[in-house]
């Protein structure tokens, strides 16, 4: 939908039911580079007129979309389930995440405060406003196909922007149902909010040619570490800036002072929640050696009798979500060396290789074993990189400087977790782990609609989005000085005395 009318594309394409590869969940239409500059023409002509709206009134446009993701959540977070395989309370959860984000940035729209700072000047003051970027180019991840975007469009929209939305090829249905509901929702003007389904290669060239025509001011992207640089660098050779949310290799560091229980129950979410493919997903556990075997033991068995299936049911994951990344999660279960111990079947869940407890049919859909692989160590691909799946590994430490070492290897930075009942333990951790975000006590996954959410290193470039700390993102300060004096005084030439 562009400028309130449906596009022509050049191909449609199926979205498919990764629990029913049979099952077709919706008919795309797929534009190409041209339709998403045609988006970004008409966002750019749009904003203007809405950046004049007053900022409370925008605030109102919000709470309308709240109210209205609240009325469809059921129907949506059903939209998920079937199009990507989350489990149906997840995908509840999901969706709940927009309805918190606009609940935040309703209110924002009477806050948007700026500044009044002294001039050293006499009869003179200075002003700081927060002014809208302009054109956002936002383009998300199908693992989180509703509440992500939600984290980039709310905000943009309440600071006086305009979007144009490339969601993940995978998930079309959804996003098409998430445009329809904001739209509708905040009565959104044409133009205001435009969506384009495409795939890589053409968003890339339609980036480019908007970027080189002047119509994007600002990218928003969640996605792998590979694409965000090439995003960012997109975005840096045309003098503007990406907010980047992309992979992470989240380490849960377990001490002798945890409750292991507690912590079992934490990986178990941490790990295999969304089937592993969260940003936030747990990579590595770092556990002591003295509770390693003891862990290993208690996280295998709760692992071998957790629900694993259809995402209707009460599982704990359903299948991957797509061809695309189950293929590519092939290639990461070729990383498993000899030195590594899998102590559970391993690969896609099949009549050959099947597994108890399973619920619905393994043969219809990209259904996989949750792994363990333990003996994971610095230097083996499956400890330095991001297994975007159902796989976690287990190394263990003797010392907490050891640890946290450890947890700073890949390089990555986005969440980490500790679990201890040591105060001392918790905050060292804290202090010295490189991430945008830290548990204690708690999952890798879980953020809150009003803290900040982003990575260091390779899981983005220091950007950070939800809460406040977003506002920096869709806004840029402008500084206003109103000389009262009725003459010309000079900045530095003209300081008042004593
Ligand atoms: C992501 O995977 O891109 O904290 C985001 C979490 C979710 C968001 C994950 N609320 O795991």
């Amino acid at each position: 939908m562009v400028d309130g009318k449906p596009v022509d594309g050049v191909r449609a394409a199926d979205s498919t039911n990764p629990s029913r590869l049979d099952e077709v969940i919706a008919k795309v239409s797929f534009g190409d580079a041209s339709t998403l500059v045609g988006a970004a023409e008409s966002a750019h002509r749009a904003q203007p007129a809405w950046a004049a709206i007053p900022a409370p009134v925008r605030g109102r446009a919000i709470a309308g979309i709240g109210r209205a993701v609240e009325r469809n959540k059921q129907a949506l977070a059903k939209i998920v389930t079937a199009e990507i395989g989350k489990p149906y309370a997840e995908a509840l959860g999901e969706v709940q995440e927009i309805i918190d984000t606009c609940d935040f940035f309703l209110g924002e729209g009477r806050r948007l405060y700026g500044q009044t700072v002294p001039s050293e000047m006499a009869d003179k003051q200075l002003f700081t406003f927060r002014r809208p970027v302009g054109t956002v180019a936002v383009i998300t991840a199908g693992n989180f196909p509703v509440a992500v975007p939600s984290w980039y469009i709310v905000p943009a929209l309440l600071t006086g922007n305009t979007i144009v939305w490339k969601p993940a090829e995978y998930s079309p249905a959804a996003s098409a149902a998430f445009h329809e509901i904001f739209v509708r929702g905040g009565g959104l003007p044409d133009g205001v909010f435009n969506i384009v389904h495409a795939d890589g290669p053409s968003t890339f060239a339609g980036l480019e040619q908007s970027l080189d025509a002047g119509l994007i001011d600002k990218i928003g992207f969640t996605g792998s570490s590979a694409v965000g640089r090439e995003v960012g660098g997109l975005a840096g050779r045309h003098l503007q800036t990406a907010c980047l949310e992309l992979g992470g290799k989240n380490p849960m560091v377990i001490t002798p002072a945890a409750d292991l229980d507690l912590a079992v129950e934490g990986a178990l979410f941490a790990g295999f929640g969304t089937a592993g493919q969260r940003c936030t997903s747990l990579g590595t556990v770092i556990v002591h050696e003295s509770v390693h075997d003891d862990f290993l033991d208690r996280f295998n068995a709760a692992l071998a009798a957790a629900p694993i299936g259809d995402p209707t049911a009460e599982v704990l994951m359903g299948p991957m979500m797509d061809a695309k990344f189950a293929e590519r999660y092939e290639e990461f279960l070729s990383w498993i060396q000899p030195q590594h111990k899998v102590q559970a079947a391993c690969g896609r869940i099949t009549a050959d290789n099947p597994r108890d407890g399973f619920v619905g049919d393994p043969a219809a859909g990209l259904f996989y074993h949750p792994v363990v692989v333990d003996g994971v160590q610095p230097g083996d691909a499956i400890f330095d990189q991001e297994t975007f799946g159902p796989l976690v590994g287990v190394t263990s430490y003797r010392d907490l400087e050891q640890a946290i070492e450890l947890a700073n290897t890949p390089g990555y930075g986005l969440s980490s977790a500790i679990y201890t009942n040591d105060a001392r333990e918790a905050f060292s951790f804290a202090n010295r782990i490189s991430a945008g975000m830290t548990s204690v006590n708690n999952s890798t996954s879980g953020a809150e609609a009003h803290l900040p959410f982003g990575g260091n290193g390779k899981s983005g470039n220091g950007s950070r989005q939800s809460g406040i700390w977003v506002l920096d993102q869709f806004t840029r300060w402008q500084s206003m000085n109103w000389d009262y004096s009725g003459r010309l005084q000079k900045a530095q030439m003209d300081v008042a005395e004593l």
